[in-house]
């Protein structure tokens, strides 16, 4: 007999609120099953969030009953496996407690079984109130541990271990979740427990792999021997276990794997799987293992020190993005949802994702997509932006859950760094306490990091353990926002200081973990938000979604400084894309074009978690911001870009990532506002592998009055067909004489492709062509050249469910010169 689910419909009662008898599906969260019964309205419409609030300020009971047959009874144990238990949790068992929960990222196993009894059992959770717990706990503390002031909505958050922005953060809202989000499983155990499994790759000079299986066994009852398969690389084995003793066992094994195909990044190579089975008894562990080499390089050089991840002895730049928990009601955490966004982030040439530290340890679903996809993964401890306990309950408690999570975790080939958790080492530096008291703070912080570390390294000698993010490197306690010489940075001094764009240019991180910029949702979105007498950016439901106290404020003001001022609220949003578009480009393309220095780009952020401003370039709805087309292009393996710094000529530098040679053929053109080429350039050469080079410069000082006039743009095919565009405006776009384009739309349908070709008489900027109904369209917010100068109508495919007819009327045509 294997697992016994306990999966699906259990009631759910509150002490607080007799009327309150439904039901609720588990894995899930009580909001969401509040919301199904209609108890609960939507928590993202309007200003709903403040109406919920009691959801969270309540406990709850979620009881159900289950059968258990003879044969169960005859097990020698029977295991109830919880995970992603949220959070202060009792679970009773024929009314005996049989587990108390109280921490989210545990991964919890009991012994139910002498709880049991054949035919009908019954089994309860007690959930509760979070709130309360963390400031009994935060009462408790030998001295004040500042918590994520700001961010969090609910104090002392920091004394639980729960996902951080539960209770709100600069882009999430505060709704205290609570429920299990994994599946509940009865697992019974017959004399011997498979417990665990973890492998260890040797690289052999002939190329060959070994992989060294650690197979950790419970010895429960006396027998003569117990018999383990394994199943690896087409090769099966079986070893006899001596189980006369009772008590844990460990096996080893190693099986060779000759002419291993290696596991690579996105964008660099492909990634096989082995799958890798062990079997004892009715239990068995299956993995996919991915065979590579991964380490980090940090060796001091002449710029400081580097931080570079070498995946089989070649430097990668990892190109990505961060990643916060998909939903914010744990219901809606689907698979599917989840496979979307990161095929969404491969599309967009990523190959790093990095899972912040305020929000969870993923769901297995999350890594096995890594896994497939060739997305690495910058694992963040969850700690986030608040200062942390370390009292010893609170490093005991820590201690288990990184144990927990490390062996769950460490066999996936695309998890790339452990890192000990997001911004603490700056947080001592933001709060008053820690501020005026620091080198006790510091102590405090490494005695949980420094245990986070033991474990870490314990657990998975493999990686790299990285105190926090950012960070200068071992015991640097400095500023890594503003230090570019070594170690990751997180560099806000444009969102969160108000600088300029250009000021991107003013540092060469080593590499950037964290740097963002804010846009509105598109309007589709905003409607499945907000009425529209709300469609103004200070409405009250538009401020409701919009968490960064000034942010609002910074989104508009910064119109001010590049573009005419928009026309309505549609143009608003449309411009505010294009400005987080512009921003983040920027950077990206900077960074890339000094390789020697910087290795690493993860913008801050990729996805929602509800439908809100902020950083995200892929919006909760799913639908891509202009941003997240723009990264397609600016993370694309062959880039060319225009940098122009102060009193430098203008230049063309075109980056290769590919470890191979690439030949390029192309033209540079100056084009004037009215579609007339005035200047062409051609280019013809060979990129050398893993560069980065200056192909063309203009030494051309424009007047100001040209400056107004023109614009430069690059069109380079490389010989596997793809192609890399550009462009250099030399003035402010508010500045730009641009003229008002006429674009004609053909809409084109064959087979199940359905295409849109697009042309004009004025080049037209920032064209985003935008559908009211489900899907995306192959390409937006590119600039679209008349075809008298490309040679061809720009043609973009559909890409979704909807048929043309549906299309045709749901196309809005967005470009900067029509926004005002
Ligand atoms: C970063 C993150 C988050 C935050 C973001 C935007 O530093 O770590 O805490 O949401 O900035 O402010």
């Amino acid at each position: 007999m294997s697992h016994i689910s306990l999966d699906g419909q259990w009631t759910l009662t509150s002490p607080q609120h007799s009327h309150i008898h439904t039901t609720c599906t588990l894995p899930g969260d009580v909001h969401s099953a509040l919301i199904n019964a209609e108890l609960l309205p939507q928590p993202y419409y309007g200003c709903n969030e403040t109406l919920i609030q009691w959801v969270g300020e309540s406990e709850w009971l979620l009881t159900r009953e289950f059968t258990v047959d003879k044969n169960l009874l005859d097990a020698t144990a029977v295991d109830l496996n919880l995970s992603f238990v949220d959070t202060m949790a009792s679970i009773y068992v024929n009314g005996t407690q049989v587990l108390s929960c109280s921490n989210m990222f545990r991964c919890y196993q009991v012994d139910i079984l002498p709880y049991l009894q054949q035919g009908t059992n019954h089994i309860s959770i007690a959930l509760a109130r979070n709130d309360i717990e963390a400031q009994r706990r935060a009462d408790r503390l030998p001295f004040a541990v500042p918590w994520a002031v700001g961010n969090n909505q609910i104090p002392h958050m920091n004394t639980l271990r729960k996902t951080q922005c539960h209770a709100g953060w600069d882009w999430g809202i505060c709704l205290l979740s609570t429920g299990i989000y994994n599946s509940l499983t009865l697992t019974p155990v017959y004399s011997t427990r498979l417990q665990h499994v973890r492998t260890q790759q040797t690289w052999l000079a002939n190329g060959d792999c070994d992989v060294t299986l650690t197979i950790d066994c419970d010895i429960l009852a006396e027998q003569t021997t117990q018999i383990l398969e394994i199943n690896f690389d087409k090769q099966v084995h079986t070893i006899a276990i001596d189980a006369a003793v009772k008590g844990p066992q460990t096996i080893t094994i190693t099986v060779t794997v000759t002419e291993p195909q290696r596991w690579w990044p996105a964008g660099y190579g492909d990634q096989p799987l082995y799958p890798l089975t062990v079997t004892l008894n009715n239990h068995t562990i299956t993995k996919k293992l991915g065979l590579r080499e991964l380490t980090l390089d940090t060796q001091v050089d002449a710029i400081g020190s580097a931080m570079t991840f070498v995946v089989n002895g070649h430097p990668i730049t990892a190109k990505g993005a961060n990643w916060i928990p998909l939903d914010a009601l744990p219901s809606r955490q689907t698979p599917e949802r989840y496979r979307q966004l990161l095929e969404d982030a491969v599309a967009a040439n990523m190959n790093m994702i990095r899972v912040w530290g305020g929000g969870m340890y993923e769901h297995d679903i999350f890594y096995e997509l890594c896994d497939e996809l060739g997305l690495l993964v910058w694992q963040d401890l969850m700690f986030a932006c608040a200062l942390y306990p370390s009292t010893p309950e609170f490093l005991a408690d820590v201690e288990l859950e990184i144990v927990d999570q490390v062996k769950r975790l460490a066999d996936h080939p695309a998890l790339a760094l452990w890192c000990g958790d997001n911004e603490v080492i700056g947080a001592i530096g933001w709060y008053d306490e820690s501020k005026h008291n620091r080198e006790k703070y510091v102590v405090n912080y490494d005695r949980l990091n420094r245990m986070l570390q033991q474990v870490v390294e314990q657990y998975d000698p493999s990686r790299r353990f990285w105190a926090s993010s950012p960070c200068n490197g071992e015991l640097d306690f400095g500023d890594a926002w503003h230090d570019d010489n070594r170690g990751d940075m997180h560099f806000w001094d444009v969102w969160h200081s108000g600088k300029s764009f250009d000021a991107y240019h003013s540092v060469k991180p080593r590499f950037c973990s964290e740097f963002g910029y804010q846009s509105w949702p598109s309007l589709p979105t905003v409607k499945t938000f907000a009425d529209d007498e709300d469609w103004n950016v200070t409405s009250p439901t538009f401020e409701q979604h919009q968490k960064n106290g000034r942010g609002n404020s910074i989104i508009t003001e910064m119109f001010t400084r590049y573009f005419r001022f928009p026309v309505g609220f549609a143009n608003m949003l449309y411009l505010s894309q294009v400005q987080q578009a512009i921003a983040i480009k920027t950077a990206s393309e900077f960074w890339r074009a000094h390789k020697q220095h910087c290795r690493g780009i993860l913008y801050w952020q990729l996805n929602d978690c509800w439908p809100v401003s902020s950083w995200s370039s892929i919006e909760y709805t799913g639908r891509w911001k202009q941003l997240h087309h723009h990264a397609k292009r600016f993370f694309a393996p062959v880039m060319a870009t225009f940098i122009q710094q102060p009193q430098q000529p203008l230049c063309l530098h075109v980056v290769n990532d590919h470890h191979q040679s690439m030949p390029i053929t192309g033209k540079v053109i100056k084009v004037d506002w009215q579609g007339n080429v005035l200047e062409t350039w051609a280019l013809d050469t060979q990129l050398a592998p893993d560069s980065s080079e200056i192909l063309w410069q203009s030494d051309q000082q424009l007047t100001a009055i040209a400056a107004k006039q023109v614009f430069y743009h690059v069109r380079l095919t490389c010989a596997d067909g793809s192609v890399t565009e550009n462009d250099h405006y030399p003035c402010l776009f508010k500045h730009a004489q641009l003229q008002q384009p006429a674009i004609t739309v053909e809409w084109h349908q064959d087979n199940d492709a359905i295409w849109l070709e697009l042309d004009c008489d004025y080049p037209a900027l920032f064209v985003e062509p935008q559908l009211e109904c489900q899907g995306r369209f192959s390409d937006s917010s590119f600039t679209l050249l008349p075809s008298h100068i490309s040679g061809y109508k720009q043609r973009i495919y559909y890409k979704g469910e909807c048929n043309l007819e549906t299309l045709k009327q749901s196309l809005t045509l967005y470009h900067l010169r029509g926004s005002y």
